[in-house]
């Protein structure tokens, strides 16, 4: 087979990529390890950039967004008991919405469908040849056959776990990592959320999020131990541990229920440097990781496709390799600057094992600063909704 782009891993970054590389008349293949329906029965990010719904818009994909999606124009936080709002619209004059991440990726496997797209399920054993050549190729077995796909280029959209960014040198690649002590709890209820935005809260015994999927399925967190497990939470050990970490007049109001869906997600920061080699370009979970406290890690994943898109559009458009040569430097600017909110946000709200006395005043210090200043309302607003592309 040949194709312009291969793109390993049909996640969002690989569909996006596809997708709108497809509506410029350039041709890719996806190679995705899993079924269409394991991929869709992933629960993770919930909270939209206005960055990466205009490239849904692009990739024109964005109508059931519009319809279902809630927009937000601000945050609930919360501690010692009370509450406080920051106003993204009163500070940057956008919003953010909120529509999960598996009806994203299900709206982009209905346009990569209905536009023939050429997307191979279930391969095993990938592997990137001759990245740093101008004749690169990628070969896969799918069904106990084995296949070779040549290609100009190759996206590595497969994730924290794909081989992609393992395909790049050791002695090229420079990875930054801190791992988080603790993990996320979540849970999905058939349930009402308990208000009409999200609740982020710092609690003496941990953080907890309320979020939402729609106005009967509600999406929630707590912070939980690195070892913990799953079945070592009942749904009412679920329900009260997030009671006693909200305002008491939300904890009354909560509606609680069965859980539908109920998992971990371990918590870090993680970028790899550079994001690109020869020509394999690493987009999303490949090239870095955001503890999902800022909500960043699906739209960063966006506005590395934006570039790259730019990028290989450039190349073949005006046979040019500014855009794709810019590619690395770009995407770890707006990159870094997630991973740094993501990591301020994350030492906001959450309580430490290892923290001292001292630290703890920091922190509430660091709550009433943002509760009490518009500056600081204004730098939490900004990198909330998202930094400029
Ligand atoms: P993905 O990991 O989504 O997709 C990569 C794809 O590549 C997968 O489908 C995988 O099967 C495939 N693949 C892997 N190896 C392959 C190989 N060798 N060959 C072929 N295919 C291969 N972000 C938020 O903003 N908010 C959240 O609340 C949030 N929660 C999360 C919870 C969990 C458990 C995880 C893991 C991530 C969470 N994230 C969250 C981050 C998440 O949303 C990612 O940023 C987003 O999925 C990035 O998309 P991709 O880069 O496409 O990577
Ligand atoms: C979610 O709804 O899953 C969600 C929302 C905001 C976050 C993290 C997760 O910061």
């Amino acid at each position: 087979m040949k194709t312009r782009v291969a793109i390993i891993g049909g996640g969002p970054s690989g569909l996006l990529l596809s997708q709108l590389l497809h509506l410029r008349g350039i041709d890719s293949i996806v190679l995705e390890r899993q079924t269409k329906e394991h991929v869709l029965g992933r629960i993770r990010a919930g909270v939209l950039e206005q960055g990466l719904v205009k490239l849904l818009e692009q990739a024109g994909c964005a109508d059931r967004l519009h319809a279902e999606g809630y927009v937000h124009d601000g945050t609930l936080i919360s501690y010692d008991n009370s509450m406080f709002r920051i106003d993204f619209t009163e500070h940057t004059g956008t919003p953010v919405i909120v529509y999960g991440q598996t009806e994203v990726t299900r709206d982009l496997y209905a346009a990569r469908d209905a536009a023939g797209g050429h997307i191979e399920f279930q391969v095993e054993d990938v592997v990137i040849h001759g990245a740093d050549t101008d004749a690169p190729h990628v070969t896969y077995t799918s069904q106990g056959q084995q296949h070779r796909i040549d290609c100009d280029f190759i996206a590595g959209c497969d994730g924290f776990h794909g081989v992609s960014r393992q395909s790049i040198p050791l002695t090229v690649r420079r990875e930054y990592e801190k791992i988080y002590p603790f993990g996320w709890l979540g849970i999905l209820s058939q349930t009402p959320p308990v208000a009409e935005e999200l609740i982020y809260a710092n609690s003496p015994r941990g953080f907890a999020l309320c979020s939402m999927r729609n106005e009967n399925l509600s999406r929630y967190y707590i912070q939980c131990a690195l070892s913990d497990k799953p079945e070592d939470w009942s749904d009412e050990d679920f329900w009260q541990e997030l009671k006693r970490r909200i305002p008491a007049d939300q904890a009354e109001k909560l509606v609680t229920g069965p859980s539908i869906e109920k998992s971990i997600a371990p918590l870090r920061s993680f970028v790899t440097e550079p994001m690109r080699w020869g020509r394999l370009f690493l987009c999303g979970d490949a090239a870095h990781i955001v503890p999902p406290t800022g909500a960043k890690g699906l739209n960063t994943a966006a506005s590395d496709v934006h570039y790259l898109y730019q990028g290989l559009c450039d190349y073949y458009e005006n046979d040019s390799t500014a855009g794709i040569d810019s590619y690395s430097e770009k995407a770890l600017a707006r990159i870094w600057k997630a991973e740094r909110f993501s990591w301020w946000f994350s030492s906001l709200m959450h309580r430490y094992p290892d923290q001292s006395e001292f630290d703890l005043k920091m922190q509430l210090a660091e709550l009433e600063f943002l509760r009490t200043n518009k500056s600081a309302q204004q730098a939490m607003a900004e990198n909330y909704v998202g930094l400029p592309y």
